[in-house]
Order: C-alpha cells, then sequence, then structure tokens
C-alpha cells in the first residue's frame, strides 16, 4: 500500500509540470482542448476533410493548417486536405475557384466571410465562403470559434464583414526591447536577432490576431528613434512583415517627424521644404522596396516634446500631407495622433486638441486618417468620448483605444475592458452617428509582451481578444465578446463560463469606483502612473498636476467645464453641450469632469457629494472582494494552475483597491475638512504614510 503511494506522488509528480505547463495560458484563446464526446463526435463527421482551392495560396494554407490544428484538438482527429467532394467536408471556396458563388458574396467585400451547412453534390458539407483568400482565413477561424464555443454546426448560416476598414495594434515598443507603458515583459520583437532569427512566437502572434481579424500593427513607440527608419532596422521590419502577411497583417511604423536632420543630415524638418519632401519620399520609396505591402506611418508630432510641422511654423496638416504625398503612389497613408496639448497653452488641456484640429477640417489630404484617442485627456478608467469624432466630416478619423491598462491597475489588476470599448464606440456624437460610425480606423495600444502568458495575466488577454472582436464588430457588445473568449479560454460548461463573464463584467466599474469615481480624472502616481496620489502640484506643467483635473478645496470638488467654466461642454453637439452643461442633467458618471460642485450638492441619491464619493470608494473595494469570492467558487471549473493565478492577482487587486480608497479618503479629507460619514470605516493610515509611498521599479517607463 505504501509503496503504491509513494509511486503515485511520483507519477503524480512526474505529469505535473507537464500539465502546468499545458494550461499557462501561453496558447491563448486557440487552445483547441478536447470538446465532450458528443461535441467531439459531431465534430468529426461534420470536418472530415478539408477542401481548399488549389494551387493554394500562403494564405488558404494557413487557414487549412488553422483547421487541422483545431480539429486535431477539439476533435481528436485530424482531417486530411482533400480535393474530392465527400460528405463532412469542410469546403473553402472563393469565387475563383467556385464562380457560382459570386452573388451571394457581394456583401462581403474583401474581408468578409459566410459559414454555411449545406447540400452540395448530394453531399453534406460546409461551406467556408469568402471573395478573398483573407476572407477564407477569417471564415475558418470563425468556424473554428463556433466549435469551439459549442454552436451546433449542423445548422451554421453565418455571415460578417467588418465595419471599420483599418483595425491595428499599436506597440508602444523600444528598439531596445523595453515597452513603454508595457507591464508584460519585454517587446517582442527580438531587434538584435531579427532579421535572421524569426522567433516562433511571431507566427502566434499574426495567428491570435488574423483569429480576431486585426490587419495591421505598428510595430515602434509613438515616441519613435528615427533610427526605426534606417536600413538595417528597415530589413528586420521586413522580415516581420514576410511571417505576418499570409495571416493578413500589414506592418506600419511609427515615424520621427525629424528623421530627415537626424538621419538625412538635412539642416531642417520643415514639411514645406522640397528638399525633407524629396528625403520623405525617396525614404517611402526605399520602404516599399523591403516590405511592398507597407501600411503607412503612425505619427506623434508637436505633443510631449516630440518635434513637428509646428517647430517651423507649419501646421499638422502640412506635416501630414507631407508624409502622406511620399507614401500616396505606394498605396500608403498616414495616421497622424491628435493627441497634442501645448506647455503654453493656459487652457483646459481637454480642449486642446479639438481646438487645433477642427479647424483644420478638409485641409488633410485623403490618405490620412486623423487618429483620435478615446476621451480628451488620456485613457482614464472613464471619460467622455473625444469631441472630434463627428466633427470633422471631411476627414477620415481613426479610434485610438489603450488595450495595456496604464491607468487600470496594470496588468495585476482585472479590468475588462469590453464595457469601456463598447462605452466609447456606442457613444452618440450627436453629429455623425455612433463614434464607431464616425471612424475609418481603430487602433489599440498592445498590452503583449514576452510574458509566457503574452498579456501579463490571463484576464488581460481579454483585452486583446476583445478590442480585435469589437474592431471587426463594434455592434457585438462586452458580454458577447466575455462569452466567447470565457468558452475559448477556460470553459463551455455554461454555468462556470457565465460566472466568468459576470465577474468580467463588473470588473471595470469596480476600478472606476475605487481610483476615479464620479468622473473624477488623472489621480494617480507621477511617472509610473501606479497607485494614488491626488495630492501632487508641484510638477513641472501645472497640467501633469492631480490637484489641476480634480481641484478639491474647502468648497467642493470637480473640474468646471461647464459655460461658466472652461466651457469645454461647447466642443460638443449643442443637445450634449446643453445636457452637460447642467450638473442636474450630467450623468452621475461624469458629474466631476465638467462641473466643480460643493461637498454638500445633493445628489439624486439623496446623499451629499462627499458621502456619495466615498459610498463609491467602498463600492469599488467591495466589487473586488465579491470578484474574488466569485473566483475563488469556480475552482472546480477551473484548471488548478491558472486559478490559483488569478486568485493571487486578486489578492493583490483587493490590496491595491482598498490603498485608492484609503489614500483618496484621506487626502480629500484633509481638503474638505468634513467628518466621515457614520459607519464609514476610516483610513488604515494617516495621508503621509500614503504621500511618501515610492515605486522606483514600477514597470512600463520605457527606456
Ligand atoms: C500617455 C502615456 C505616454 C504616451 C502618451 C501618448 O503616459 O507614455 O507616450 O500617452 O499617447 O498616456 O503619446
Amino acid at each position: 500500500m505504501r509503496t503504491m503511494g509513494r509511486w503515485l506522488v511520483m507519477l503524480v509528480l512526474a505529469l505535473l509540470p507537464a500539465w502546468a505547463a499545458a494550461e499557462d495560458g501561453a496558447e491563448l484563446w486557440l487552445r483547441y482542448r478536447p470538446l465532450s464526446q458528443a461535441a467531439r463526435s459531431q465534430l468529426q463527421r461534420r470536418a472530415a476533410a478539408i477542401v481548399a482551392p488549389a494551387p493554394a495560396s500562403p494564405t488558404v494554407l494557413a487557414a487549412v493548417a488553422e483547421l487541422q490544428r483545431g480539429v486535431a484538438g477539439l476533435a481528436g482527429r485530424e482531417p486530411a486536405l482533400s480535393q474530392k467532394i465527400a460528405s463532412g467536408a469542410l469546403l473553402l471556396a472563393t469565387p475563383a475557384s467556385r464562380p457560382e458563388l459570386g452573388p451571394q458574396l457581394q456583401e462581403l467585400g474583401a474581408e468578409g466571410w459566410l459559414l454555411r451547412s449545406t447540400r452540395l453534390q448530394g453531399r453534406e458539407v460546409t461551406l467556408i465562403a469568402a471573395n478573398t483568400d483573407i476572407g477564407l482565413l477569417y471564415g475558418s477561424f470563425a468556424w473554428l470559434r463556433a466549435a469551439q464555443t459549442g454552436a451546433d454546426l449542423a445548422r451554421l448560416d453565418l455571415h460578417s464583414a467588418p465595419r471599420i476598414a483599418l483595425r491595428l495594434l499599436n506597440h508602444w515598443d523600444n528598439l531596445d526591447r523595453t515597452v513603454e507603458r508595457g507591464y508584460a515583459g519585454q517587446s517582442l520583437w527580438d531587434w538584435w536577432k531579427l532579421p535572421d532569427i524569426r522567433d516562433a512566437r511571431y507566427v502566434d502572434y499574426a495567428r491570435a490576431n488574423a483569429s480576431l481579424g486585426l490587419n495591421g500593427t505598428v510595430l515602434n513607440n509613438v515616441n519613435a528613434k528615427a533610427e526605426s527608419l534606417t536600413a538595417p532596422f528597415l530589413a528586420k521590419a521586413a522580415a516581420l512583415a514576410d511571417v505576418f502577411r499570409p495571416w493578413g497583417i500589414k506592418v506600419w511604423l511609427s515615424a520621427r517627424f525629424s528623421a530627415p536632420v537626424e538621419l538625412g543630415g538635412l539642416k531642417t524638418a520643415d514639411p514645406l521644404d522640397p528638399a525633407v519632401r524629396a528625403w520623405w519620399r525617396a525614404k517611402a520609396d526605399e520602404i516599399y522596396r523591403v516590405i511592398p505591402d507597407f501600411g503607412g506611418f503612425l505619427v506623434k508630432a508637436n505633443s510631449e516634446g516630440q518635434p513637428g510641422p509646428q517647430d517651423y511654423g507649419r501646421s499638422h496638416a502640412d506635416g501630414a500631407n507631407m508624409l502622406a504625398d511620399a507614401v500616396a503612389p505606394h498605396g500608403g497613408a498616414v495616421l497622424w495622433r491628435a493627441f497634442v496639448y501645448a506647455h503654453e497653452n493656459v487652457d483646459d488641456r481637454a480642449k486642446q486638441a479639438f481646438a487645433e484640429f477642427q479647424p483644420l477640417d478638409g485641409q488633410f489630404a485623403a490618405n490620412v486618417i486623423v487618429q483620435v484617442k478615446n476621451g480628451p485627456i488620456d485613457f482614464q478608467p472613464r471619460e467622455p468620448f473625444h469631441p472630434l469624432f463627428g466633427a470633422m466630416p471631411k476627414t477620415p478619423l481613426a479610434l485610438e483605444l489603450q488595450i495595456t491598462k496604464e491607468y487600470l491597475g496594470f496588468s495585476t489588476h482585472l479590468a475588462y475592458l469590453g464595457p469601456l470599448f463598447e462605452e466609447v464606440l456606442q457613444a452618440d456624437t450627436g453629429r455623425a452617428g455612433t463614434v464607431a460610425r464616425s471612424v475609418r480606423a481603430i487602433a489599440g495600444v498592445a498590452n503583449i509582451g514576452t510574458d509566457r502568458n503574452w498579456c501579463g495575466s490571463q484576464f488581460d488577454q481579454a483585452n486583446w481578444y476583445a478590442f480585435g472582436r469589437m474592431a471587426w464588430d463594434p455592434d457585438l457588445g462586452a458580454r458577447a465578446v466575455a462569452q466567447d473568449w470565457a468558452a475559448q479560454t477556460f470553459t463551455t460548461r455554461p454555468a462556470a463560463r457565465d460566472a466568468i463573464v459576470e465577474l468580467m463584467l463588473m470588473s471595470r466599474e469596480a476600478v472606476v469606483d475605487y481610483m476615479t469615481p464620479l468622473g473624477l480624472h488623472h489621480l494617480m502616481g507621477t511617472g509610473h502612473h501606479h497607485g494614488p496620489a491626488p495630492w501632487v502640484d508641484n510638477l513641472e506643467r501645472p497640467d501633469w498636476n492631480p490637484t489641476y483635473y480634480h481641484r478639491a478645496d474647502r468648497g467642493g470638488i470637480g473640474f468646471d467645464r461647464s459655460p461658466t467654466g472652461s466651457n469645454a461642454v461647447a466642443q460638443y453637439a449643442p443637445p450634449l453641450a446643453r445636457l452637460w452643461a447642467d450638473p442636474r442633467t450630467t450623468p452621475s458618471e461624469l458629474l466631476l469632469w465638467f462641473h466643480h460642485l460643493p461637498w454638500n450638492y445633493a445628489m439624486p441619491s439623496g446623499r451629499t457629494l462627499w458621502a456619495e464619493l466615498i459610498a463609491h470608494y467602498d463600492r469599488g473595494v467591495a466589487a473586488v472582494a465579491d470578484m474574488r469570492r466569485r473566483w475563488a467558487m469556480l475552482q472546480p471549473d477551473v484548471d488548478a494552475a491558472r486559478h490559483a493565478e488569478v486568485a493571487a492577482y486578486l489578492a493583490v487587486q483587493e490590496r491595491e483597491a482598498r490603498w485608492w480608497r484609503d489614500a483618496c479618503i484621506a487626502y480629500f479629507q484633509s481638503v474638505s475638512g468634513l467628518p466621515l460619514p457614520e459607519g464609514v470605516r476610516p483610513p488604515e493610515h494617516e495621508l503621509s504614510f500614503y504621500k511618501a509611498l515610492r515605486f522606483g521599479f514600477a514597470p512600463g517607463r520605457g527606456g
């Protein structure tokens, strides 16, 4: 008995590493674990063989390989590639291979797909059809998703096409492999070893993006180094482009505006100077020689110290148009960022991008897209949508979202961003429909790095996933996306899947509550942005100070952006401007964004503003405690390794949520001079304790 016990222990120990390694999150949502017995048999019948157009392009080969890999994992049997239509075939077809399909596919455009269980030549087949090979790849991933999430594969009739043409990740990756605002290890791009050494993860990165329908990636930080445009780095970027090409992902680069001076030895980077224009044209020609399908440039200019056209008395349009001219002959585009605010400008920072860019509407070249952050300040846990959306009808715009959670607890806090993305995408601009309807492109600042789980935590994968799915279809909704992700990543058992989804859906509001409730914003620590620091008032620029944003004093709290204050409300469409001009008609989520109100202001709940603020902080902390309880109950449904890992992260989150609550209450009380409402737990420490905390080596500062 004793020997047997020892033998068993040894066996378990021997198997443990392999098993643990199998569930460390490295496979993302493309895990393809065996389905239930019944689902496996159905899948074997429905995917007995794959019939693909011949000769197969690299993209079709990628689709076939993914289908084979997926079915092998899910059903335990790899379908063979065949030329014959037999019962149970997965039939990949374009109008080029089956002209009779043409009329059915017209609506699908260049990237859309159709999935249909049907009969062909008397055989039951599943049609995966598209106008192009890349559509077939997206359709194959959609079919695999249907199989993974438990759809009835015998009755499939789905079609989909993307609403937004350009769907990009923006990597804030530096050439030394540090990542600005990265919380998932180093940059994936091993610039030193490229172009010769191509890490196997580059393919997995491309697979993951293609599975979501993303079609472009900006490889380097918007705070760009000129060196990224030199021949050696272009060769490295070209190697990545070669890997990504079959997966429909185009490479873009951030360009430093002063590169003609730094690399070309010119005296100026003035966009109207003929030598500068010639330099950029030659540079574009050089890039397209090595990356024929290069997407174009992303530019951060005259923003936070970056060079730009204003250094030469020229406008953003002059700068953007010069670069647009250079890439136009090759079919390229320029993404020109509107994230600008100036030292010298004493006006409300929230107004500055609109003030600079809106008057330029109509002056940009046709291949310029102005890239606008979701809100007017900077990726806060909650902001109103940016007033530029809908306000530049003659200029294509891109919506920039941040997937890496610089302001929502890095990768240690569980905050599912689907609800934030949905809130922005569905916001009605009052001018051109929703934000989603008003944009041509969408960009997500990536949260990807060398961590085994790619994103720094298991649940942060959901934010990459949600960004991609919602970029393809902004109307999908955060819940539906979370359902798919949880099923693909954790479990298809409905009760457990739904419990995970509920936990995800409550998480973002929890962060808002314990960090910046009621429209507060920008209260985080200096530089690294970790933790609370609402007391900071001594930075070189006033609009970097938290006190600039909350404006708390003895009399009250909040930033008056109504007509009696900065009048930022006037940048919105008149009906919204009217609504947000009055605290009584401003949603409480945005109250202190737009108004400075007395501490005893009567909230709709019947509480004073002071009591309401504290209630929100408490609600946030309680929500995280609740998330921990919910996760604990999921233990039987989630593999031990990932369950324990997430539980440990949630413990950190609860501790830090309390810290945010306590530090903010301690500080605001020191300003308001008010007693804590009855029954409220006092902060654990004195204010001085929180003020003295330092985080010298916090991640994400970049090189
Ligand atoms: C801020 C980040 C900073 C970025 C900047 C930007 O703190 O690291 O460079 O945005 O978007 O949120 O350019």
